[in-house]
């Protein structure tokens, strides 16, 4: 084997854990590493772990390096190559005696939680760390991480993947195309019922999602809505949220930033606006972002936003504002 990688996972009891640790070791998601895991959980669940790490240790993964679970996230975070933070306290539990219901509260609880872990990751995590954060609100989490963590070297993504793969699966049945061959999906703003997947600059067979689509109304009335509801509509069917296909979208991101990018091709994620596309600096935002060779990630900056989509995108760009207003007492 090459050479090892560490990586750290929180929420590692929850449900896309269970769908997403496996993979990590699997000899794909970071090509012939070993894989050292720290698993992190709260207190109350934390002992629940010592069982997935034994079915781990019965799954015959020839890449799976040390192995540890704690609930304690700075001793987690030790030179960390990667940080997955899916752990999050969701909407509708009893949190300190009060229902967590609106969005606001459940910004500032999960708030605090990504101040502290921020902090652990600009103290511990290795000074090129790649942070990608899942757990909701995934944007604004990831915002209040950065701005605790305080490093500029460290990479701090939230995952909009899920959003993109939902999208690429609506085109492919649209276009009658195979899904390999729906490149370019961008999921611009908020990973929330605000986003704008963008269905003008998509590549179908190599053209132009413009060109290939025509059809607004389906654009409209059908596209854009069944993209940005299509978590809840998970929700309603399943009775809980993705997991799997959050789990392989988190892969998808892995993957995405461990390997160059297709000179056509952009994936989605979101992270610190520099500017790009007129968006205020500093809040996490929706791009397209390529892989160069070096390894280095940057925002795509060519593409052309139609009078359509930069008004979407606005109202996206503008619920993000509003978050980070919600969370300004979080702040250094
Ligand atoms: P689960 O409730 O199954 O698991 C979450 C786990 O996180 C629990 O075991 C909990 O104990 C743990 N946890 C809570 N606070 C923690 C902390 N401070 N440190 C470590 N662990 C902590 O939820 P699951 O279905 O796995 O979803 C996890 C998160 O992903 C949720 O916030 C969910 O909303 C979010 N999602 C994000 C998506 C995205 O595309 N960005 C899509 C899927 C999903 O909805």
């Amino acid at each position: 084997m090459s050479s090892s990688i560490k990586v750290v996972v929180t929420g590692a009891a929850g449900q896309i854990a269970y769908s997403l640790i496996p993979r990590l070791i699997n000899g794909r998601t970071f090509g012939d590493k070993k894989v050292d895991l720290a698993l992190v959980e709260i207190p109350q669940v934390v002992d629940k772990l010592k069982g997935l790490v034994m079915e781990l240790e019965d799954s015959y993964f020839p890449h799976m390096g040390k192995v540890t679970y704690t609930d304690d996230f700075s001793d987690a975070a030790k030179d960390a190559d990667w940080f997955l933070l899916v752990g999050s306290i969701p909407r509708g539990i009893i949190y300190k005696g009060k229902k967590i219901e609106e969005r606001s509260d459940l910004l500032s609880i999960n708030g605090g939680i990504f101040v502290e872990q921020g902090k652990a990751i600009g103290q511990y995590g290795k000074d090129n760390a790649k942070i990608l954060v899942v757990g909701n609100p995934a944007n604004t989490n990831a915002f209040i991480g950065k701005n605790a963590a305080d490093k500029e070297s460290q990479l701090w993504m939230a995952m909009t993947m899920l959003d993109s793969n939902r999208a690429k699966s609506i085109i492919s049945k649209k276009t009658n195309v195979n899904i390999s061959e729906v490149k370019n999906m961008i999921i611009w703003g908020n990973h929330s019922p605000t986003m704008y997947p963008d269905s003008e600059n998509v590549l179908i067979n190599g053209e132009l999602g413009s060109s290939v689509i025509n059809d607004i109304n389906w654009v409209e009335s059908e596209f854009i809505p069944t993209v940005q509801q299509r978590g809840k509509a998970v929700i309603e069917a399943r009775g809980a949220s993705s997991a799997t296909s959050a789990a392989k979208a988190a892969i998808d991101t892995v993957m995405a930033c461990e390997n160059p990018t297709d000179a056509s091709d952009a994936f989605s994620a979101a992270i610190a606006s520099d500017g790009s596309y007129g968006v205020p600096e500093g809040i996490i935002c929706g791009y397209p972002l390529v892989t160069l060779s070096d390894g280095s990630i940057e925002i795509k900056r060519d593409l052309a936003l139609s009078d359509f989509a930069k008004s979407k995108f606005q109202t996206s760009i503008d619920e993000l504002l509003a978050e980070k207003d919600a969370v300004k007492h979080l702040m250094k």
